[in-house]
């Protein structure tokens, strides 16, 4: 029995310049949540804790620190890690952030491993023998994937756990619209005889269905755990890890496997269309669409449609700052909201005699079409 924990794209060094103010805290947290996986493997037992690329936002730009501080966590693992280049931190030999790693490498106590070379890497868990394949990048873009060696090989033999790990674009399940990202085909990947496949750079966890209670995964040998916590307003996950158990007999595999949930920030990123339904119409609205958000750990950017009654449409940026507030950050864009079109209102700016009044007294009812025709009589006023 073979058990490993795996995680990707956990991109170090990001630099979220767009939020300013909370970038600590962000950059903090992503690392937190390492130390909770290395934890957390540790307590699973397992015998290798795989990165399946972009361990590191950049080649060059990744300081020493952050570097460091990473191989800091990793090295807690008290057995292996193996950690392959991705597409941002890919490998040819002179980028910096790995230069820094390998020199860390050389001055903490650890069972790190780099994944440098397209070769077997063979290991020996309690007698039971496991050969890894790695297919790492070597540059940020590239056509065709790495996986040409391991295909080339000959057929592995039965009695040890063979395991692929790659990087890239996943056809069906990552858009790469210009083949770009070193894209590979699940069938080319069931094509080779690997019992496992460990895969990197979909930030989204695949399977998505993963349940976090142990259970025998039938029909899969492809996993991708996904970013470990949430980058931006984009990917949609929890961040998670994925904890595996490989139980080869003969020729036949085994795999079971849970999630971790590893992620604490969140990014929420909503489109909301209002009606003026009631006086508390945009307030519920909001209230009930982010009601079971931990407003502590989650950065929020709403998109707002629709109108809303006067009084609310007023308030509304006290509405915004009295359920946003404990956000960690907010963003409400609320240019395509407006107020509601009611005759009150036109009586309150047109002579009832006018015609503008007449016009919109024959809309009466229809609230969309009434929405229309005064912004057609500001539009001419203006003009
Ligand atoms: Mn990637």
């Amino acid at each position: 029995m073979l058990k490993i924990f795996m995680t990707g794209d956990n991109h170090f060094g990001k630099r979220y310049d767009r939020y300013p103010e909370i970038r600590k805290r962000l950059v903090d947290s992503r690392f937190e949540c390492l130390d909770d996986m290395v934890k957390r493997a540790e307590e699973e037992q397992c015998e290798l804790f795989v990165v399946t690329g972009d361990l590191f936002d950049h080649t060059n730009t990744v300081s020493v620190a952050d570097v460091k501080r990473a191989v800091k966590s990793l090295s807690e693992f008290p057995r292996t890690v193996l950690v392959l280049p991705g597409n941002h931190d890919y490998y040819t030999g002179e980028e910096k952030v790995w230069k820094h790693f390998e020199k860390e490498l050389s001055s903490v106590e650890n069972n790190i491993v780099l994944l440098n070379e397209f070769k077997v890497y063979p290991y020996e868990f309690h007698e039971e023998k496991v050969c890894i394949y790695p297919a790492f990048c070597q540059s940020k873009h590239a056509k065709e994937n790495n996986l040409g060696w391991i295909r080339d090989l000959d057929r592995p033999e039965e009695n040890a756990i063979h395991i692929g790990i790659a990087h890239g674009a996943l056809k069906g399940v990552t858009p790469d619209l210009n083949q770009e990202y070193f894209l590979m085909t699940e069938k080319e990947l069931l094509d080779i005889p690997m019992d496992l496949w460990l895969i990197g750079h979909t930030h989204i966890p695949y399977p998505a269905d993963i349940p976090t209670e142990e259970s025998e995964i039938t029909g899969c040998r492809i996993f991708n755990a996904g970013t470990h916590e949430q980058l931006d307003l984009h990917n949609r996950t929890e961040g998670n890890g994925f904890i595996l158990t490989v139980e080869k007999q003969g020729a036949k595999t085994q795999v079971s496997a849970k999630r971790f949930v590893s992620g604490k920030i969140r990014f929420f990123d909503k489109n909301l269309h209002v009606r003026p339904t009631s006086e508390t119409a945009l307030a519920d609205t909001l209230k009930g669409e982010f009601k079971d958000i931990a407003k502590a750990n989650a950065i929020v950017r709403v998109c707002l449609t629709g109108s809303v009654r006067q009084e609310e449409y007023e308030k509304r940026g006290e509405i915004y700052r009295e359920i946003f507030s404990d956000c960690l950050s907010f963003e409400v864009k609320d240019g395509e909201l407006s107020e509601e079109i009611t005759l009150e209102k036109i009586y309150s700016e047109y002579a009832q005699t006018s015609f503008a009044a007449k016009f919109m007294e024959r809309l009466t009812g229809n609230p969309a079409e009434m929405q229309m025709a005064y912004e057609l009589l500001k539009e001419c006023e203006e003009g």
